[in-house]
């Protein structure tokens, strides 16, 4: 083997892996849902705790809505869906929506 070959520069770029987009869940306020029961769900379906969902309950409720968090479509669409249908079962009108992070 000579020294140009060893030499040789290596040209080969490493391919940027593509990262899947992201989705918001957004919850919405509305003026029946208790303020509490809010928490709750925002506690076991997005994972939060205490004062986290407590903030993300007040943003919502003074603003008419708060981003919760962003994940994966299927995750997010899925994790929306749950939390609507808990308030809905209990006779609220509690919703989350989905968005597509620019
Ligand atoms: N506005 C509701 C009330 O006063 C509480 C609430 C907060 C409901 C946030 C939904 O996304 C919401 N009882």
């Amino acid at each position: 083997m000579t020294d140009k070959t060893l030499l040789k520069p290596r040209t080969k770029t490493k391919p940027k892996t593509e990262r899947p987009p992201l989705w918001k869940v957004i919850l919405l306020n509305d003026d029946y849902t208790p303020r509490e029961f809010v928490v709750a769900v925002l506690k076991a379906v997005f994972r939060m705790n205490e004062s986290q969902s407590y903030r993300v309950m007040m943003t919502a409720h003074q603003k008419g809505a708060c981003v919760i968090a962003v994940y994966t479509k299927d995750v997010a669409d899925t994790k929306a869906k749950e939390a609507t249908e808990m308030g809905k079962a209990a006779g609220f009108p509690l919703y989350f929506t989905t968005e597509k992070e620019e």
